[in-house]
């Protein structure tokens, strides 16, 4: 397989093969912008900097489970040995993307200009007339993020430079700390300040309701983050507000009094809360100074996030399940929140990410993409290259991913010294290892779902 090092070569040579294959063709001929090729496509230039003009040839689906189910999507292109890797996983619904990938999007892709980004992110998602949605935005940040990749690898720059190159050194990372009680949060709060993470989460099981979000997936501290248990069905864990309100402050008195206040930290609420009951939790946290608070509310119910503002300076964090720009305006442009959290591969890929990072940029929000172990790899290489290449990056989530993941799924972003830094070779600098990859077959999996004890349904 082609590997990245050398396409500063390859350029070169391509540079001088299509000047000679051009020369005297009907292309040079044709005015600069010319009509596109295939049905839909952008008016496209007879070239880009010398180089010839290139296509997508083909595009291909990987769905693989080296240890959690992934879905990969390579773009192949006329260049020889050029092709791009993007990453459209989306938890617990893979294969519904995949299916989206192959049975609607590749038809629209081959043939057409895989330079024009824009233009391909506007054609996938307005295109359809059908908009947004978890499926459709992933499968659209597959894509996205596999032509940035190629994009990157035409010019020879990883992809931050093409975003407007470095605005700090690495991106500020969190890790997870979670136990079943204070003291083992406690311990992994600790052995993240040990391998040099200055910001950390904490979750804590409640007593008396089994398998509290965010405690379960991962019980040891310092960890890779696991996958979560691989079941055939959904399993149904138990919550109550009141208990998991009167726990929360507790656990973060603890943490504060055994630490002290050097090191950030922050806790995610999962949209399990009302408004009254989010606006609680924010204003009894508020001696703690949390870095953020996560997702005190459901999505669909922004216009409470006034109540939980006026009652705390706790600061508020939102959006890993937002999937267009316009889900995240009506918080960012009231400042209700400090920190957006989309999920770039949710929320259409890079190109659409910057335009949210712009948004926010005007409103002092700053971002926290979501990281968890349930995107690939190429998602995590996307989040940093635009942390590192926007003026207000806030955090990044971030995890250690398993070998096997790595070995199929090579890449990821490095850790070192509480920071996340991306490879500094042309693309993403994430492949997909397609041989491999076959020995992992897709496994039926399910997020964990939640019931009250009364039997109703409540958010996981
Ligand atoms: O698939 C669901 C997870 O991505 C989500 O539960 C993780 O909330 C999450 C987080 O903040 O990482
Ligand atoms: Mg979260």
């Amino acid at each position: 397989m082609p590997s990245n090092a050398g396409s500063g070569n390859r350029r070169e040579f391509l540079k001088s093969a299509g000047t000679v294959s051009l020369a005297g063709t009907a292309a040079l001929a044709q005015p600069l912008l010319g009509r596109g090729a295939v049905s839909g496509d952008a008016p496209r230039p007879a070239s880009t900097a010398g180089l010839p003009p290139l296509k997508i040839t083909d595009v291909r689906v990987i769905v693989t489970c080296p240890g959690r189910n992934y879905v990969l999507v390579k773009i192949m292109t006329s260049e020889p040995g050029l092709y791009g890797v993007g990453d459209a996983t989306l938890n617990g619904r893979e294969l519904a993307v995949a299916s989206d990938l192959e049975k609607h999007i590749a038809p629209l892709l081959i043939g057409r200009d895989p330079e024009a980004v824009e233009d391909i992110y506007q054609f996938l998602y307005r295109g359809p007339y059908w908009r947004g949605g978890p499926i459709q935005m992933t499968a659209l940040a597959g894509v996205d993020l596999a032509l940035w990749d190629i994009k990157g690898k035409r010019a020879g720059m990883p992809v931050y430079q093409l975003l407007g190159g470095r605005t700090r050194i690495g991106a500020l990372a969190y890790d997870h700390a979670s136990g079943n009680d204070f003291a083992e949060v406690e311990d992994g709060v600790r052995k993240a300040m040990e391998r040099g993470f200055k910001v950390c989460r904490a979750q804590v099981a409640i007593a008396g309701l089994q398998g509290t979000y965010g405690t379960s997936a991962r019980s040891k501290p310092g960890e890779v983050a696991g996958p979560a248990p691989i079941t055939d069905l959904p399993s149904t864990e138990l919550f109550e507000p009141e208990p998991y309100l009167r726990t929360i402050p507790r656990l973060f008195a603890h943490l504060r009094t055994k630490l002290g206040e050097e090191m950030e930290l922050l806790h995610d609420a999962h949209e399990r809360l009302n408004p009254v009951q989010a606006a609680r939790l924010a204003k009894d946290l508020e001696p703690y100074h949390l870095f953020y608070l996560e997702d005190v509310l459901r999505p669909e119910y922004k216009e409470s996030f006034r109540l939980v503002r006026e009652h705390s300076t706790t600061p508020l964090a939102m959006g890993e399940l937002f999937n267009t720009l316009w889900d995240c305006v009506p918080l960012i442009k009231e400042q209700l929140i400090d920190f957006i959290r989309c999920d770039l591969g949710h929320i259409g890929g890079i190109t659409n990410a910057r335009k949210v990072a712009a948004l926010a940029e005007a409103f002092q929000v700053q971002t926290a993409w979501h990281g968890p172990a349930d995107i690939g790899p190429p998602t995590h290489a996307a989040n940093v290259h635009v942390d590192i290449s926007i003026p207000n990056f806030g955090v990044q989530e971030m995890v250690f991913f398993p070998e096997a993941t790595q070995e199929v799924i090579p890449g990821a972003p490095e850790f070192k010294d509480g920071y996340m830094m991306v490879r500094e070779t042309p693309g993403l600098g994430t492949d997909v290892n397609e041989e491999l990859a076959k020995k992992y077959p897709y496994q039926r999996a399910y997020l964990p779902t939640a019931r009250r004890k009364d039997g109703s349904v409540q958010d996981w």
